[in-house]
């Protein structure tokens, strides 16, 4: 479709530059749909113009961007025509079938999805741990699970100064883990418990009210480990770059709308005192320190819901390892926000060359034709 053409359609906002990319957003209308949006506005970043995208079930509905109230379209193969930036949140299945699509369409697509985290070629990305990865891309870069990019952010501050040697950890998972339906039956749950009247669930296995329980992706037999607990351990690994890194985990979900917490026990190469590990977090991006013993104030979903940062505290010498080396530290950070929009935001701030200098949205198709990837971008690459 013609630029001027699709720039008159519903679905296209006026934008405030002519370089500002074309950005679509597939699963708009989800859990991390609504925050992408909101992302995107809060951070200001640069669209011109806006495609929303869900399954047909949405098309009509209209979303607000902006001052705009945007059509919500059905998602299918040419819903990527003149996008050059796609942020997925619509399942992997929805990603699989529809991101090379995308690519092939000319787009740069950062999804949310398990689909490519696995696929080395992908760079699974969490800016303030590895954002020199997002050069490698091939058109497609992968946000980690949302309960290991709150995880790491804490991690890799202290993995820099003392490299982790193994890692044990037990989750506190939010409802709107399992999406924008989950988030809805924990509060129809629990106004049911309060009626004192049976609810059958719908979205999760059992009722979440008042009631914690095993994470609900599916258990692999042989080894007792559920979904969530082996994507934990895969992607902490690859985002520490330590193929081989011990990690047991619990994944655990519990009654609270959003933030995810992480109990975390962590074994390092030689002793840290909490002293030291106390102000590498207070000068780590995206963390704010919240460890304070005598008002016995530590990290918790309230406080963190909504916010950027990862709150981190309860930090001590794990006392089980008489070595001195394990540091026990808590964690919550909006899963909603670090653990999907806002690290997706993050990465395509850093793919335009707002946040960090080299990488664009130079596009792999450019490869082919004497173009490069860490090239600055032209108008026509950027905008068109
Ligand atoms: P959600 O609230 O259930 O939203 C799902 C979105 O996908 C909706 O917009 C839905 O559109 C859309 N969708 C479903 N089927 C579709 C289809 N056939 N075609 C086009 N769109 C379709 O889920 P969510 O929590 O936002 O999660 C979305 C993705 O992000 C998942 O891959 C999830 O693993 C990942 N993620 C989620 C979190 C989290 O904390 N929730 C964190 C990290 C990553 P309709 O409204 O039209 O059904
Ligand atoms: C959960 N990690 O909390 C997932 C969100 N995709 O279930």
């Amino acid at each position: 479709m013609p630029r001027d053409a699709e720039a008159q359609t519903p679905s296209s906002i006026e934008a405030p530059g002519e370089k500002a990319p074309a950005v679509a957003i597939v699963g708009a209308t989800g859990a991390v749909g609504a925050e992408l949006l909101r992302c995107l506005e809060k951070r200001d970043f640069p669209v011109r113009h806006l495609r929303l995208l869900a399954s047909p079930r949405s098309a009509g509905r209209t979303l607000r961007f902006r001052d705009a109230e945007l059509p919500v379209e059905a998602l299918t193969g040419t819903s990527f025509a003149g996008i050059d930036l796609a942020l997925f949140s619509a399942g992997a299945e929805i990603s699989r079938r529809y991101a090379p699509l995308a690519v092939e369409a000319g787009a740069v697509v950062v999804d949310n999805s398990s689909a490519f985290r696995k696929d080395p070629a992908v760079p699974l990305v969490v800016p303030e741990v590895n954002a020199a990865t997002l050069a490698r891309h091939c058109g497609i870069v992968a946000n980690p699970n949302c309960v290991a990019a709150v995880a790491v952010v804490a991690l890799a501050p202290l993995h820099r100064v003392r490299p982790i040697r193994r890692i044990v950890a037990s989750t506190y998972q939010a409802a709107s883990g399992a999406g924008a339906a989950a988030m809805e039956e924990l509060v129809r749950s629990t106004e049911a418990h309060l009626r004192g009247e049976p609810f059958e669930p719908k979205v999760l296995p059992h009722s979440a009210a008042f009631n914690v329980f095993s994470h609900n992706a599916a258990v692999d037999p042989e080894s007792g480990y559920n979904g969530e607990e082996l994507k934990f351990m895969a992607e902490v690994r690859r985002l520490l770059d330590v193929p081989d890194l011990p990690i047991g985990i619990t994944c655990i979900r519990v009654p609270v709308l959003r933030t995810h917490a992480i109990s975390l026990s962590i074994e390092l190469e030689a002793p840290l005192s909490t002293e030291e590990a106390r102000s590498l977090l207070a000068a780590a991006p995206g963390v704010r320190l919240v460890d304070d013993r005598a008002a016995n104030h530590f990290p918790m979903p309230s406080e963190a819901s909504g916010e950027d940062e990862v709150l981190v505290g309860r930090l001590r010498t794990d006392l089980a390892d008489p070595s001195g080396r394990t540091l026990a530290l808590f964690v919550a950070g909006d899963q909603l926000l670090k653990g999907a929009a806002l690290n997706a935001v993050q990465i395509a701030e850093l793919l335009l060359g707002q946040a960090m200098p080299h990488p664009s949205f130079g596009h792999p198709r450019d490869a082919g034709r004497g173009g490069s990837r860490r090239h600055s971008p032209s108008a026509r690459e950027v905008a068109s």
